[in-house]
């Protein structure tokens, strides 16, 4: 092989080393909340389901969730995040915020007050 001929081959593996990186962490990851001021927000609307339904924010900084319900099945009236031991009402139109201290890394769940609804907080 000449020199142009691996330098093409390695960048070629590059290439495809990268993009399958990408996938694979793109796929694993959810939505990553924004900072405003100290506080990580983000707003979850809820119809059908939450959307998004993976949320990735950093430890020991404020969370405040934003449930916007968009529907009036009785399936979504309630939010429930039981490792923060937080539950909410959540009227049609409107927005419930919901905030916690995520003090120890890993995943939490959110869900609706039957289970039928499911989200995942995760804390890195
Ligand atoms: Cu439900």
């Amino acid at each position: 092989m000449t020199a142009a001929q691996i330098i093409v081959t390695l960048a070629g593996l590059s290439v495809s080393v990268l993009i399958v990186w990408f996938f694979f962490f793109s796929a694993k990851k959810g939505v990553r909340v924004e900072t405003k001021g100290n506080i990580q927000e983000a707003t979850i609307r809820v119809k059908g389901g939450y959307t998004p339904d993976v949320i990735v924010v950093e430890r020991g900084k404020p969370v405040r969730l934003n449930f916007h319900r968009e529907e009036t099945a009785a399936c979504s009236e309630m939010v429930l995040i039981p490792d923060f031991n937080k539950s909410a009402k959540l009227p049609t139109g409107q927005t419930v915020p919901i905030e916690f201290l995520p003090e120890k890394p890993g995943e939490y769940e959110f869900s609706c007050q039957m289970g039928m609804f499911r989200g995942k907080l995760v804390v890195e």
